[in-house]
């Protein structure tokens, strides 16, 4: 598989509440990412600081690690050619009401606060937080008969 990738999505406790748990995953599977890792987890807000860390001080802040620590997420490593920009495609802008059309934060949410989804952004994070979220033997690589009809290169 050429550039193959692996990224960190959480459906966030809004998803979870929403029942939007299937709808997201069937989103990603149907692009052809493959799942790696999964496991419905609720974090604690020193996790929570931790994984968004880069936003400390911002006004937001606060209610952002209240948010994410409400209620049980799905947190999951997707893999795949290009993973990282695939997954960040099809999740969409941060914020719903810049989202593309077709996109989960646009056909699912409306609001910054509530978008449903997280998504690593770069190659260097993605690596941190799969890091940060997962052990190494709690990422399952598999091999699907079909790959070839997915990612095979002309
Ligand atoms: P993204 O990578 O698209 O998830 O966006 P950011 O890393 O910029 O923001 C992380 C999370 O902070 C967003 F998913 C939602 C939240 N946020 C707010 O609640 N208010 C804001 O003004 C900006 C971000």
């Amino acid at each position: 598989m050429i550039n193959c990738q692996r990224t960190l999505v959480l459906i966030k406790p809004d998803g979870v509440h929403r029942g939007l748990i299937g709808e997201i995953i069937s989103r990603l599977e149907n692009r052809g990412l493959k799942l790696v890792a999964m496991e419905f987890r609720h974090i604690t807000k020193e996790f929570a600081e931790e994984h968004y860390a880069a936003h400390k001080g911002k006004p937001f802040f606060n209610g952002l690690v209240k948010y994410i620590t409400a209620a049980p997420l799905v947190a999951m490593v997707w893999e795949g050619s290009d993973a990282i920009k695939a997954v960040r495609q099809t999740v969409g802008a941060t914020n719903p009401t810049e989202a593309a059309p077709g996109t989960i934060r646009h056909d699912l949410s409306i609001l910054t606060s509530r978008n449903l989804i997280h998504a690593s952004d770069s190659v260097e994070s993605a690596e941190a937080e799969i890091k940060h979220w997962f052990k190494e033997e709690d990422i399952f690589p598999w091999e699907r008969d079909h790959e070839e009809w997915i990612t095979g290169l002309n």
